[in-house]
Formats: structure tokens, C-alpha cells, sequence
């Protein structure tokens, strides 16, 4: 899966939006993940893809080590008070991941992820690959049970338009069940769920934790966009 959905992202080699894969882990797990920019530049949208996430996996290149962006992104996994997370060092093809290994972990240990396991890994060879898999599946397995009770608050990271079906937005839903006819408060105005995804799938309910694709009715794109609603305003939510 490649979550550099952009024509300008391919053409400049860099995420400059979030993106998104998921894969079934060994345990038959399905894990998404939100990829984010490393850019200083793109830190809006870095954010807004961290915020809600439950775990973090921390990537360093072999055979370039930690660098400042390494740095501001556990910045902010730090502020967030983000606990759970895993270290993959890539281009282990290219370098002796070693050296940024230890740097890597020495630097998560001083964040609010503390000590992490870490794994070495080439995209180029696939050597890595099967561990990395193991971690995650170790990492999955470390998550508190989801509060599938508890009042939804869906932070949209994305909204879009499908023909003849409206809006959608999307969002990584950390509580709450979101169902099929549901109403959600989407700043001051209730709006009701048309239907559902998660990972491309069609459901009538999805439990926490998931990422989930809601389709609003009589919502326009730009009421539901990423940022809003602002900090003043309440975030789409429904009680169950
Ligand atoms: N040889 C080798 N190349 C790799 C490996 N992983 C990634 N690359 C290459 O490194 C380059 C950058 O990879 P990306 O996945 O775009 O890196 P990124 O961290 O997402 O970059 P930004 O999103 O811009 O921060 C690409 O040309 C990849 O093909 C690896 O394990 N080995
Ligand atoms: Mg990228």
C-alpha cells in the first residue's frame, strides 16, 4: 500500500498530507496506519494525524540516524503524552542500523514513550519485515481495551466528496461505537451517518479503536474539513 496519495507527494519524494494502510498482522489483527510528513512544514498535518492516535510507530533511516525532524515529531508525542509506541530503523539494506538504533531508542526513552522495542528493517530487501510484524502484533497486544461505551468524539483528518453519496469525512475513532443512522453533533448543527467504512469495508457499526470513513447527510465538504471545528466548538460527537 502506498499512503503518498498525491501527484505533487510522488513528484517531490516527501509525504506532504496524511496517509493511510493497514495490514493483518500475524494474530489476525488488522492494524491501520496514519502516515504522517516529516517536514517541518507539514507539522499542521502531522498533528492532526497524531493527535488521536493510540500508538506511534517512531521510523529512522540507517543510514541517516536521527535527525531534527526525528527530534520535533517526539516533541510532540511527548506533549501529547503519547505511552505506547515501537521503533523501526529502515535502510538497514544501505547501513548498520545500529548506531541509530541506540541513538533512537536513548532519545524515546527520555519522551513520554519511554523504553520501546525496536526492530531493524529494509523496505529495499524485506529483510526486517517479519519482526517489524511481531513488534506490532506485541504492540496491538498492549493496548488497553477500547471504552466501546463511551460518548464518540471523531477528529476529522479528512472530508471528501463521492459522487452520489456526498460527504465523507474520516477519522481515527479512539472510543464510542459509530452505527448506520446515528446523529453526531458537527459544530453547532446535528448530522446524521449515512453509512460506514473502516478500511475500505462497509459496516452498519465500527467499535473503537478504528480508523473510520463516516458519509454525513446534507453535509457539505467544506463544513467538515480538517481543523474544524475549531478548538471553540464542540468536535462531532454522538451519545450513544
Ligand atoms: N534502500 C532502501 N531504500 C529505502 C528504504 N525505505 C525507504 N527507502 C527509500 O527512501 C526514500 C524515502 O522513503 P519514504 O518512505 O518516502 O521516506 P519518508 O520518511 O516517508 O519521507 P517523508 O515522508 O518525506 O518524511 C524512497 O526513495 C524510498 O524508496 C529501505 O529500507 N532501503
Ligand atoms: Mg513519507
Amino acid at each position: 500500500m502506498e499512503p503518498d496519495r498525491w501527484a505533487e507527494e510522488r513528484r517531490r519524494g516527501m509525504t506532504i498530507d496524511l496517509g493511510y494502510a493497514w495490514t493483518t498482522l500475524p494474530s489476525g489483527e488488522v492494524l491501520g496506519f496514519v502516515d504522517v510528513p516529516g517536514h517541518s512544514r507539514f507539522i499542521g498535518n502531522m498533528l492532526a494525524g497524531l493527535g488521536p492516535a493510540p500508538a506511534v510507530l517512531v521510523v529512522v533511516a540507517a543510514n541517516e540516524g536521527w535527525r531534527r525532524q526525528s527530534a520535533e515529531h517526539l516533541a510532540a508525542v511527548d506533549a501529547l503524552g503519547l505511552t505506547s509506541g515501537l521503533l523501526a530503523v529502515t535502510r538497514c539494506d544501505l547501513a548498520d542500523p545500529a548506531p541509530a538504533m541506540a541513538e533512537a531508542l536513548e532519545q524515546i526513552a527520555g519522551s513520554s514513550l519511554g523504553d520501546v522495542d525496536a526492530v531493524a528493517v529494509s523496505g529495499a530487501t524485506g529483510a526486517g519485515i517479519d519482526d517489524l510484524r511481531g513488534a506490532l502484533d506485541r504492540l496491538v497486544a498492549q493496548q488497553p481495551v477500547p471504552d466501546v461505551a463511551a460518548p464518540v468524539r471523531l477528529w476529522v483528518d479528512r472530508a471528501f466528496t463521492v459522487r452520489g453519496s456526498g460527504t465523507v469525512v474520516t477519522g481515527t475513532l479512539a472510543a464510542g461505537t459509530l452505527r448506520a443512522g446515528d446523529e453526531l453533533v458537527l459544530r453547532d448543527r446535528t448530522v446524521r451517518v449515512r453509512g460506514l467504512q473502516s478500511l475500505a469495508t462497509a459496516y452498519d457499526e465500527v467499535r473503537a479503536v478504528a480508523r473510520v470513513a463516516v458519509n454525513l447527510r446534507g453535509v457539505e465538504r467544506d463544513e467538515g474539513g480538517r481543523g474544524r471545528p475549531r478548538p471553540d466548538h464542540r468536535a462531532a460527537r454522538c451519545d450513544p
